[in-house]
């Protein structure tokens, strides 16, 4: 048996002991936060968790909270006595712990799996957060030269990605927690309305992330649970 195949079998079997002895995962944060990357990858792996809505206007009042990130920001994760922050790596962590599958097998695979995260994280999140904030969201204030330069910015990174490959998705024909990781941040391009059709592959594989089974159901909950809050 190769290394690949060997690591999947001892996911699998951490798996099935995790499941055994603690069913219960905690994932803090609001789903509308960074929070929504590990509902998500969560709502993949097919897990019982427990979300304990903290909102980060709250969060550095949370007792909760802060015994698993002093910090007190979200999300965090506790894991059988495990803490755990950084979205991103909750992400990998529960792919890792409980769904070896949206892992990639090989060496090259993990390479990519990371260029890819870290590349959305340093390279389009910073820049897509403050286009939305030099949009007004959620601010209000609009700084229009702020946006454009933001936007010339993003525009670099998508052509970048766009040219990065061809198969429908970032590391070939399976979905991965890379794709999870990208698109989930993609997320604020979408409430920001930023245009993506000059990058088609980059635009169709986009959709076919949020067409997922997963992310339409945790979207559709969230929204009743805003809509149950407010009536
Ligand atoms: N790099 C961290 C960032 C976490 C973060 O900025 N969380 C925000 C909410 S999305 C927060 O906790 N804000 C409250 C605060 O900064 O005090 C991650 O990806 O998890």
């Amino acid at each position: 048996m190769d290394t690949a195949n060997s690591l999947t079998l001892l996911c699998r079997k951490t798996k099935l002991r995790k499941i055994e002895k603690n069913p219960m995962m905690k994932i803090f944060g609001t789903a509308s936060s960074k929070a929504f990357r590990a509902l998500w990858m969560a709502e993949e792996a097919g897990i019982q968790y427990e979300h304990i809505v903290v909102h980060p206007s709250e969060s550095h009042q949370h007792a909760g909270l802060l015994k698993v990130n002093p910090s007190g920001k979200i999300p965090a994760l506790l894991d059988e006595g495990f803490a755990l922050t950084e979205s991103l790596a909750l992400t990998t962590y529960i792919a890792r712990a409980y769904a070896p599958d949206f892992l990639p097998s090989t060496l090259q695979g993990e390479a990519l799996l990371l260029q890819w995260t870290l590349f959305a994280a340093t390279e389009i999140e910073p820049p897509l957060i403050a286009y939305l904030h030099a949009k007004g969201i959620p601010f209000g204030e609009v700084d229009e030269e702020e946006a454009r330069l933001q936007l010339d910015k993003l525009h670099r990174s998508f052509a970048y990605l766009n040219q990065s490959f061809s198969s429908p998705y970032l590391l070939g024909d399976k979905f991965t927690v890379a794709d999870l990781n990208v698109a989930s941040i993609l997320v604020w391009a979408k409430i920001g309305h930023v245009d993506l059709l000059n990058y088609p592959t980059l635009n169709t594989w986009l959709s076919n992330c949020f067409e997922r089974a997963t992310y339409i159901q945790l979207q559709a909950r969230f929204k009743e649970q805003r809509q149950n809050r407010k009536s």
